[in-house]
């Protein structure tokens, strides 16, 4: 079967009749037909009308090291020929998978090195509630001690723990009841949700603070964890003020409740350090990573968990009954190791730090002179372009997400991948992509604004 003979038609088509796409309203797909990627190299995709893409999205947060990559295709087929799977219950292991453990704990910050493994970001944080909630039950011998408090805008997948500690108030509705003892307090969003003269600094600690007083509604010794991802990748890139993350580990310590870090975005050098607890002076007792573990060629996660839990959990819970049939599974193993390999000899995370993540953020801060950009919030190679009615005053469309659709829109037509996040128009690419590239990013993006600022009569 040749597809490129096919044609898009003939895909739409097939997809029309029994695809069910993830996210997607399918009526709404199926009167125009799904765009269909075909092939990609380095940081650009085709599509099967022949269009070049550049992907400001490195696929969907994951692929860190671009497409294409030989070493990561190899990899694979190794490990393909010489065990393509086998599993790591009953008292065994893979090469791969020990050495990918190993691999893991040689990265995350210190302490954080026994690392259990899941096939998505999902998994991974169904994963992490089941281990803090058995930690308290049996090592703190606290079974009441389960509730978990997360924010409002947070993403942590789909599956049903992934949806209820995430905060995303239309997943809720579908498939609801979700699980209980879990809530949430509002995020720490400064440009939107700030009070008029409120600094950052201020903000951060305010927004903290609403994670103690949660924490004392529920009673301290019922609080099992704060789950929260570094910056909020799903919820538009909302990059917290520097004063945030070290009140909320302090509150976390002062109750001794536990600080899950959810890395799936921002892990594997993202915001310029190897996690983004890094960047934001987080000491975790767990943390949750995926997507660019493995640059996304194959899907693996894990949980990599501190000595605290991981020592209380081993000496008292006995046998800990979770697990899948893929945690560890080789291949996927063998394309993260790599993986990580690649990060280290290249030194990439070092590159985000201090080469190509502030220049993508110097190119990108000179679409703030644009009348529809307000603010623009990141670090590293992560941001989020806040779309304004109108800057000064600061006043937001009252159909943003129209106004975001419209923008991607013009995007996809031009040639990038921007996604939209309500009015948020957020971008990710991957590690590896060059300056001269960044500058055809930066230049397609105000292309865009431009082309949307036009749509509205400016
Ligand atoms: N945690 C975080 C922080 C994530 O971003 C997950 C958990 C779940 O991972 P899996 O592998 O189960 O999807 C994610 C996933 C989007 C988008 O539209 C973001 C994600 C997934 C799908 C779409 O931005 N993030």
């Amino acid at each position: 079967m040749n597809k490129v003979n096919k044609g898009t038609a003939y895909w739409q088509d097939l997809d029309r009749q029994h695809h069910w796409h993830p996210f997607t309203d399918s009526q709404a797909l199926n009167a125009k037909g799904a765009r269909v990627i075909t092939r990609a190299e380095g940081v650009w995709l085709w599509d099967s009308e022949g269009n070049r893409i550049l992907d400001g999205m490195a696929g969907l947060w994951c692929v860190n090291l671009g497409y294409g990559r030989a070493e990561l295709i190899e990899a694979a087929a190794a490990q393909m020929r010489e065990l393509p799977y086998y599993n790591c219950f009953f008292q065994t292991t893979t090469p791969a998978a020990t050495e990918l453990a190993a691999a893991v704990a040689s990265v995350t910050p210190p302490g954080l090195d026994r690392v259990f493994f899941a096939g998505s970001g999902s998994e991974a944080i169904d994963t992490a509630i089941r281990m803090v909630r058995t930690y308290w039950a049996t090592a703190g011998k606290k079974p009441y001690k389960n509730w978990i408090i997360a924010r409002d805008n947070a993403y942590h997948g789909s599956s049903i723990g992934g949806a209820s500690i995430g905060g995303m108030a239309v997943m809720h509705a579908q498939g609801a009841p979700m699980v209980p003892h879990v809530a949430h307090v509002p995020q720490p969003y400064w440009y939107g949700e700030a009070p008029e003269g409120m600094s950052p600094e201020a903000f951060g600690l305010a927004r903290a603070r609403l994670i103690e007083d949660k924490i004392l509604e529920l009673g301290p010794d019922n609080v099992a964890a704060v789950f929260g991802e570094p910056i909020q990748g799903a919820g538009g890139v909302i990059v917290p003020p520097a004063s945030y993350w070290p009140e909320v580990q302090r509150i976390c310590r002062k109750y001794d409740v536990l600080l899950v870090a959810d890395e799936v975005i921002c892990g594997y050098g993202r915001t310029g350090a190897w996690f983004g607890s890094q960047t934001f002076g987080i000491e975790p007792d767990l943390m949750t990573m995926a997507k660019g573990m493995s640059s996304g060629y194959l899907p693996i996660s894990a949980v990599a968990v501190g000595r605290r839990v991981a020592e209380g959990l081993m000496a008292h819970a006995g046998e800990f009954y979770h697990g899948y049939t893929y945690s560890g599974h080789p291949v996927a193993a063998a394309v993260a190791l790599r993986t990580i390999e690649i990060l280290k000899t290249e030194k990439l995370v070092e590159r985000v730090q201090s080469d190509i993540g502030p220049y993508f953020q110097d190119r990108l801060a000179t679409l703030l002179d644009h009348p529809l950009v307000g603010h623009i919030d990141g670090t590293g190679l992560v941001a989020g372009i806040a779309l304004v009615d109108s800057k000064n005053p600061k006043r937001f469309f009252e159909d943003g997400g129209r106004i975001g659709l419209l923008c991607r829109d013009h995007c996809f037509r031009e040639g990038l991948i921007m996604r939209a996040v309500g009015s948020r128009m957020v971008l990710s690419p991957p590690l590896v992509i060059s300056r001269d590239e960044v500058d055809q990013l930066v230049a397609l993006a105000r292309r865009c604004l431009d082309l949307t600022a036009r749509d509205l009569g400016r």
